[in-house]
């Protein structure tokens, strides 16, 4: 059994809708970050950062309950646990690996500045609004050309950095793209949006 510990924004997503494609067992922990939970004393202990997801796996490496957090350490985990969506076959394996990696860099935390300076900052910084709609933008295209080439961030199959990269462009009004304009990205969103393990995560936790 995998305790998931998470919340409704992208990052949590990744990982519910991971588990959804893997069909593994897992309870779901919500930790209100609007309420400050992820800073209990007890949540830390899973997850140092203060920040959801994380996971505990009943049976980890050893046979024993083993906590992770980070969401691509954590898709990277669950891939290797259930040998899926992560190939093994090395170019491949590596390719689908940058594109995680670019997503953990860029496409997840460029995006996340976007919303706070367009949705949370207490006053309209046009620099910062500028920076990073500007810098949405760019990974947009820069996901729209590799999608012009493979059918799949990774390659010819679905993989670990489309789940990754999913849950963020999921929030493209909120960082005003609008997916017309990319016409690659398009056809690959409608793709996975219509999967139904990706339809269970992104509804996971329920939204109250
Ligand atoms: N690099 C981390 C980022 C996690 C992250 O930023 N989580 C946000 C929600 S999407 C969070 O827990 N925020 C709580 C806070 O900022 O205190 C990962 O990918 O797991």
């Amino acid at each position: 059994m995998i305790d998931l510990y998470t919340w409704s924004t992208p990052n949590g997503r990744k990982i519910s809708i991971m588990l959804e494609e893997c069909g593994l067992p897992y309870a779901v922990h919500p930790i209100n970050i609007g309420k400050g939970e992820q800073f209990a004393p007890d949540f830390l202990k899973i997850s140092p950062n203060n920040r959801i997801p994380a996971i505990v796996d009943s049976d980890g490496p050893g046979g024993r309950p083993y906590a992770v957090f980070e969401s691509g350490a954590i898709l990277i985990y669950l891939a290797e646990k259930t040998a899926r969506f992560l190939p093994a076959e090395p170019a491949v394996r590596y390719t689908v690996l940058q594109w995680l990696m670019w997503q953990m860099g860029g496409f997840g935390p460029m995006l996340g500045q976007a919303h706070h300076f367009l949705r949370a900052a207490p006053e309209q910084v046009p620099y910062g609004i500028k920076r990073y709609t500007d810098e949405a933008r760019r990974l947009y295209g820069v996901l729209d050309r590799r999608l012009a080439d493979v059918a799949y961030v990774g390659g010819a199959d679905y993989s670990i950095a489309d789940m990754a990269i999913f849950p963020w462009a999921a929030r493209h009004e909120w960082h005003r793209v609008a997916l017309e304009d990319f016409a690659n990205v398009k056809r690959w969103y409608d793709e996975a949006a219509s999967r139904p393990a990706v339809r269970k995560g992104m509804a996971v936790p329920p939204v109250n």
